[in-house]
């Protein structure tokens, strides 16, 4: 039976790595009420009666991109991370029916509008307490998964399954180093924090809103505390010249919703694209 359930979860690990997941571990649905991190409403268990297993699946997102954010460069990447990872989590979730086990993913964000979260910033499922508990990284100071070879750069989406297979082991050490980078680079101070507490107090209100507005300048969305998070091997690979300080700006001017109104100054870098941009980074 143990080496039955090695040999699928290698078969899952196989697929999803030739799909060019980078990171995957397997959370047992009894950790959601060991760890007891959120209500018990969101938890597998009690959604999929069924639910034995959450495989998270986690893809990279490239600091060379993510650093012009807000920008439509970024976003391009948001929306191609979001496709590849429904399509990958949809084929594994197809592998494991056709092998006779019950079986879906949860989409990797799953809400309608920004303005739903304005109203009510959560979903029905958290791949973050998902990728925590599968032992891809721990939760850092500014509530995003952070792991050790991409830091918080990474998007997340899980599956949900009753199939047995070997638990992948929790992390024991935090990998935050509470250097609070993400805390200074918010530009809505969304974040507060006094030393000790495991997580910052967030403001997600004020990070929805101005979610909304990026989204009308077409810069959505925004991603500074993750971009800024030292953390991680893509971070000491890229060293500081990920891009240009120009090439940032020129990212972000291009496409942007008041592209039209960019200004280039004699000897200095170009200023800033959209309005959001312009009131935060001008
Ligand atoms: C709603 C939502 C938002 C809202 C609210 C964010 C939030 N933190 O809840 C808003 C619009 C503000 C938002 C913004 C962003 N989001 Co968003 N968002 C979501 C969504 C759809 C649901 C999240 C949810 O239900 N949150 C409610 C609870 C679970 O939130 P929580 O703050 O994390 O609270 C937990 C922790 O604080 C923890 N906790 C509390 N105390 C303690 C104590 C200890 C010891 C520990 C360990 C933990 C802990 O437990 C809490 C649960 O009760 C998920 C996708 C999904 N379905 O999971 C993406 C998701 C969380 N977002 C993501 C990202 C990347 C972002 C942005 C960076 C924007 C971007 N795409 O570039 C910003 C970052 C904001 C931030 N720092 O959190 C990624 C996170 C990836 C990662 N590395 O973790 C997700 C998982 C999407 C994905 N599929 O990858 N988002
Ligand atoms: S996504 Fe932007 S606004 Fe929201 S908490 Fe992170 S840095 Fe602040
Ligand atoms: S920037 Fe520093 S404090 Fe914030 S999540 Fe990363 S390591 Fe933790």
């Amino acid at each position: 039976m143990a080496s039955e359930k090695a040999r699928l979860k290698d078969k899952i690990v196989r697929k999803a790595k030739a799909l060019d997941i980078n990171l995957i571990g397997v959370a047992p649905v009894k950790r959601w009420q060991e760890q007891h991190l959120n209500d018990e409403e969101f938890w597998p268990q009690n959604i999929w009666p069924w639910a034995k297993n959450v495989i998270v699946l986690a893809m990279q997102i490239f600091p060379g991109m993510i650093e012009t954010t807000p920008s439509v460069v970024y976003s391009e990447l948001y929306n191609t991370t979001n496709r590849l990872l429904d399509d990958v989590s949809y084929r594994i979730a197809n592998f494991l029916n056709e092998e006779g086990y019950r079986a879906h993913f949860f989409p990797r964000d799953c809400y309608g509008d920004i303005s739903a979260l304005v109203k009510r910033p959560e979903a029905a499922f958290s791949h973050v307490i998902a990728g925590y508990y599968a032992g891809l990284g721990t939760i850092g100071l500014n509530h995003t998964l952070i792991t050790k070879k991409y830091g918080p750069r990474i998007r997340l989406v899980s599956i949900i399954t009753d199939a047995e297979l070997p638990a992948s082991r929790m992390l024991k050490e935090d990998v935050c180093i509470r250097c609070q980078a993400c805390i200074r680079a918010c530009p809505m101070q969304a974040f507060t924090w006094k030393k000790g507490e495991p997580v910052a107090n967030m403001d997600k209100h004020k990070c929805a809103l101005y979610h909304q507005q990026l989204k009308q300048e077409f810069h959505y969305p925004c991603g500074r505390c993750a971009a800024a998070c030292p953390v991680g091997l893509d971070k000491k690979r890229y060293g500081a010249n990920a891009i240009s300080a120009e090439g940032i700006l020129h990212c972000r001017d291009f496409g942007a919703a008041d592209a039209g109104e960019i200004k280039k100054q004699k000897g200095s870098v170009v200023r800033i694209a959209g309005r959001a941009a312009k009131k935060n980074f001008g």
